[in-house]
């Protein structure tokens, strides 16, 4: 392999803010540092893992451009096991990029989004199904994403993934002692125990398959539609529900006529809320073209939270249309503050207005949209990428073709390509096999800098 070169990438977003983080791993990570301060002793007398006040310097012009406290990290006790320097500056737009531009003058080059844990990946400090989780984790939206990605980040999966693999390990070394000893009874297994070993793993295999639609509505957050006549207070709902009046409100039927979406979490699990324009067949041209997009939505949606106003009893019309949405559908009796509106009626009574209800509201999205998906311990590894899903799905798919093959009598020579390949899935979740493709693939939607 080509000795690396030294990276360095602001670790922090850009925007004013009191501190701001630069960060170079690499061969010459130490010695730039030496560079760009005025550290008489040399960067190599920095304390490993103190943090040490200093003036950094143009290496042009010896200006100062700021006092930072830089720490070093000495691989390859370090995020990416080579040897790392973070220099705390002060944020805002323009000193953390001087002193990035101070460190590329010096020999550092930009580094590419995710190119600090792809290293730490390639130094065998993470798995990859760990790399993964660093995204995760990043990009969370609701405590629970975050929940399952810090777990992951423990090697939750990681280690559930190892675990099937030594099983499919020793459903080999059982399989060659057939094929050592062909007499049937001088092998410690028969071939049928061996089938039954394999229906076993299979079941394993399956049980953390079942993780991957909840994974995914962790990931993404449950789509959740508002829907309903005109003017029955779904704008009014979705701004209680994320918190801020962002959609506009108005007394007046047909107010929105676009889909407005945000991300939230309700409870501790994300939802990705869609309000949309009242559905009714009278509506001028812009309103149709919004009421179309509700459709697109409505489509796809995991929940629908059908609005109606507090005495409106449902119509056979609205019946229908629940009846023809994709996933669960609550019914919502909105408005539940006027006095017009009745106990009586399906659904639950909500008052944007007031906040009555919406405890129990969110409760039920919850529990209609994350109940027998996911699984409520805390502790318990989901596959969390589409990645993962599919190569669980192929190792699976293998070790079964393995045992339908054995209870066909297929010879046992042949039948063990079935479980080489279910091998060589569970090797590519964990990175312990890959390619320039997938690394680039699962890196590249990381951020600059992490
Ligand atoms: N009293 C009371 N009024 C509400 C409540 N929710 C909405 N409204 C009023 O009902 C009217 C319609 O509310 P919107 O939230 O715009 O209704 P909408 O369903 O988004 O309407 P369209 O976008 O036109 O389809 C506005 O005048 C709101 O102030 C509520 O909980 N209580
Ligand atoms: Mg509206």
């Amino acid at each position: 392999m080509l000795q690396p070169d030294t990276i360095v990438a602001r670790a922090t977003p850009p925007g004013v803010g009191a501190v701001a983080v630069v960060r170079l791993s690499g061969p010459d990570a130490l010695e730039i540092l030496e560079r760009l301060t005025d550290d008489r002793a040399g960067a190599r007398s920095f304390d490993d893992r103190k943090a040490t006040l200093c003036t950094v310097r143009s290496p042009d012009t010896s200006e100062a451009i700021d006092q930072c406290l830089v720490t070093v990290f000495r691989g390859p006790a370090s995020y990416t096991g080579e040897d790392v320097v973070e220099i705390s500056t002060h944020g805002g737009y323009l000193i953390p990029a001087r002193v990035v531009a101070a460190c590329t003058v010096l020999g550092a080059r930009p580094a590419a989004p995710g190119e600090f844990t792809q290293r730490s990946f390639l130094n065998g400090k993470l798995d990859l199904t760990q790399a993964e989780a660093v995204g995760e984790l990043i990009r969370a939206k609701a405590p629970r994403t975050a929940q399952a990605a810090l777990h992951q980040l423990d090697r939750g999966l990681g280690q559930r993934i190892s675990g099937l693999r030594e099983a499919l390990v020793t459903l080999q070394a059982h399989l060659v002692q057939h094929l050592d000893f062909p007499e049937e009874d001088e092998a410690p297994l028969s071939l049928s125990q061996v089938a039954g070993e394999a229906r076993m793993l299979a079941s394993g295999l399956t049980r953390l398959m079942d993780t991957a639609p909840g994974g995914e509505l962790l990931r993404e957050g449950a789509l959740t539609v508002l829907a309903g006549p005109p003017n029955s207070g779904k704008s009014s709902l979705f701004n209680a529900l994320i918190g801020t009046d962002r959609a506009i409100v108005t007394e007046e039927a047909g107010t929105t006529r676009d889909a407005l979406e945000a991300t939230v979490s309700v409870d501790g699990f994300p939802f990705r809320l869609v309000d949309t324009a009242g559905l009714r067949d009278d509506a001028g041209r812009i309103e149709t073209l919004g009421i179309e997009v509700a459709r697109r939505y409505l489509a796809e949606a995991d929940l629908v939270l059908f609005c109606r106003e507090g005495t409106d009893p449902l119509k056979e019309g609205d019946r229908d249309f629940l009846r023809g949405v994709r996933g669960p559908a609550l019914t919502i009796r909105t408005k539940a503050d006027l006095a017009s509106s009745a106990e009586s009626g399906e659904g639950i009574r909500v008052s944007a207005l007031t906040g009555e209800g919406l405890p129990a509201l969110r409760a039920a999205m919850v529990s209609l949209v994350f109940d027998g998906v996911v699984n409520h311990r805390e502790d318990a590894p989901v596959l969390t990428s589409a990645r993962q899903a599919g190569l669980l799905a192929t190792a699976l798919e293998e070790v079964e073709g393995f045992a339908a093959a054995l209870e066909a009598s297929v010879p046992a020579e042949m039948a063990s390509a079935h479980l080489k390949a279910a091998e060589t899935s569970l090797e590519e979740v964990l990175g312990l096999i890959t390619s320039e493709e997938i690394l680039d693939r699962v890196f590249r939607e990381f951020c600059i800098g992490k």
